[in-house]
């Protein structure tokens, strides 16, 4: 796990600000760092096409991404001029206040670095393509964007009641790896699936998840994978139902999983709404633990 501590961070990057953020010197990034982004993004548009939400495909093209590493001048004015948000360079994770924070502001934080050109499967941090590929086309939807916005602020209230664990299960279920129904079938709108070649084949059409309507408080009580594809995958109805489900005061709902169950990812509950029961075919193994030679 990368090192959350400033002073830390400042050694490796001198031009560090209190809020975590680097200058992002869009100059620095190599022929061949653009290239690995451009082979990134042609791996996407093989898949995503009829797999992706109309939203996040129309946030792709308004956002003109394919080229090369964005510069984030550049895609803040475009993007700001649309909803408001824009793009600041990190050096890595950072704290989730810090994150939360610059959400609230509207500002997203992406990774700084793109990742080797002989590792494009599997990522250990985000690096610039999960960040600006995969979550900025949707920050240029302007529900989304205030959902975004609203998971910032409520993120920062979460802090003091020690309910981060809940609302980070949120964020990871619907930001990360959330599923929209659409008239045309289930479609693809979390990042981090969006951003992966594999998953976005896996989380749509393999037998091996389940797939299961939306419910704020069964997923705030749901565990989750870090290291492979989800066991289960939530779908929510619209990114206006999401945003009504989350624009409310969670102080109530905190309080109420203080008690009650935790579960396991692949679980399966009565009240469920079953998209799809998944027969768990697929065997999660952690990429963290390289197969024994
Ligand atoms: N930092 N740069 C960065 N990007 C993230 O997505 C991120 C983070 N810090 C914390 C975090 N995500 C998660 O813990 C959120 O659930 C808060
Ligand atoms: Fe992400």
């Amino acid at each position: 796990m990368p090192s959350l501590d400033l002073a830390d961070i400042r050694r490796a990057h001198p031009a560090v600000r209190d809020d975590w953020t680097i200058p992002q010197e869009w100059g620095h990034f190599s022929a061949a760092e653009h290239e690995t982004w451009r082979t990134l993004y042609r791996r996407m548009m093989g898949v995503l096409p009829g797999r992706a939400c109309d939203e996040f495909l129309a946030g792709l093209e308004k956002l003109k991404l394919a080229d090369g590493i964005p510069d984030f001048e550049t895609l803040s004015a475009d993007l700001k001029a649309i909803t408001g948000w824009q793009v600041v360079a990190v050096p890595g994770l950072v704290p989730d206040d810090v994150f939360f924070e610059h959400l609230a502001n509207r500002r997203f934080p992406a990774g700084n670095f793109i990742r080797a050109a002989d590792s494009l499967d599997y990522i250990e941090e985000p690096d610039v393509f999960h960040d600006v590929f995969g979550h900025v086309p949707m920050l240029a939807h302007p529900v989304f964007a205030d959902y975004m916005e609203a998971y910032g602020k409520g993120g920062l209230r979460a802090e003091g009641l020690g309910a981060l664990d809940h609302l980070a299960r949120l964020y990871w279920y619907t930001v990360e790896f959330g599923l929209i129904e659409t008239p045309e079938g289930l479609r693809l709108y979390g990042s981090g699936i969006v951003s992966s070649r594999a998953e976005s084949v896996h989380a749509l059409e393999s037998p091996s998840p389940n797939r299961i309507g939306f419910d704020l408080e069964r997923v705030m009580r749901t565990k989750y994978r870090i290291d492979d594809f989800q066991e289960s995958y939530f779908v929510i109805p619209s990114f206006e139902a999401l945003f009504a489900e989350t624009y409310k005061d969670f102080g109530a709902l905190y309080a109420k999983l203080e008690h009650g169950p935790t579960h396991e990812a692949g679980e399966v509950l009565a009240g469920d709404r079953m998209l799809h029961r998944g027969d768990r075919s697929y065997r999660p193994h952690s990429h963290a633990a390289p197969p024994a030679a």
